[in-house]
């Protein structure tokens, strides 16, 4: 199919012009990649090439400030959203966002983000829940099933030991300081167009002054989860979205 025919908001192919031309890290069939290329493609719809810093986890995204032509600071693990508040509170005129995996975001980091969030800091906040520690091994993370094998737990999670799963984003969407509060995937061509434009909003809400923007991707590691790609995009379906339901948590009109 030609590529004139296809409606700007359909089209999930193809590259942006902010997204530079190098080998991607990422395992095939990653989450992080299909973001990364969203995100891109948001920046540039928004005109905020020289508009917008963003604030690199650690963890499997710690490059990203490799993939995107755009301003960056990399936070220490955890700290994105500290960092974020500084940025935008120096920087009122741009659009400021941090990117974090469920390790980053909501183990180690969950002061800061709760914070950040009940201040009502206008940044976007990218959080990337695949269950697990991605880059150190494939540890549990808060957000680790009941029952899912992990590293640290090869006979499943056990809520009676080592706690429940983390909704984050209900959480976060209870804060008064936050404006939208989304939960979005990436593991079908319709999820990604509806990220896309729920990531939109993200960064046009946080820049009109209505709170965090915060969007929680429901994700894959299927290294992590040792399976094929497709067989953890089933597994997502099967397993997470049941538990991590998707859309809108929390829309504030300002
Ligand atoms: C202060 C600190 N503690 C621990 C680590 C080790 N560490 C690096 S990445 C990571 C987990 C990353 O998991 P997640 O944030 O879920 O991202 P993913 O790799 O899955 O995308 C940890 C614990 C670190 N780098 N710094």
């Amino acid at each position: 199919m030609s590529s004139e025919i296809i409606a700007p908001q359909n089209k999930v192919y193809g590259r942006s012009p902010l997204l530079r031309n190098i080998p991607m890290h990422y395992c095939p069939g990653c989450s992080h990649g299909v973001v990364h290329k969203l995100l891109a493609e948001v920046l540039q719809d928004l005109g905020a090439q020289d508009k917008a810093v963003g604030v690199s986890p650690v963890g499997c995204a710690v490059l990203l400030y490799d993939y995107i032509d755009i301003d960056w600071a990399e936070a220490a693990h955890g700290r994105a959203p500290a960092v974020a508040t500084g940025l935008k509170r120096s920087r009122p005129d741009m659009h400021v966002f941090t990117y974090q995996g469920d390790g980053d975001l909501a183990a180690i980091g969950t002061g800061e983000i709760i914070h950040a969030c009940n201040r009502g800091e206008n940044i976007t906040v990218i959080f990337i829940n695949n269950a697990i520690y991605g880059m150190t091994g494939g540890q549990m993370a808060p957000t680790t099933l009941e029952g899912m094998k992990t590293a640290t737990t090869p006979y499943g999670r056990r809520a009676d030991l080592h706690g429940y799963p983390f909704k984050v984003s209900e959480m976060i969407a209870q804060l008064p300081g936050t404006g939208y509060v989304t939960r979005q995937a990436v593991h079908t061509a319709a999820t990604v167009r509806q990220t896309r434009k729920a990531l939109k909003k993200c960064f046009e809400d946080a820049y009109a002054g209505k709170g965090t923007s915060f969007i929680e991707i429901v994700s894959t590691c299927n290294s992590g989860w040792k399976m094929t790609p497709s067989g953890a995009n089933q597994w997502l379906v099967d397993n997470m979205l049941p538990f991590y339901p998707l859309g809108d948590l929390k829309n504030k009109e300002v």
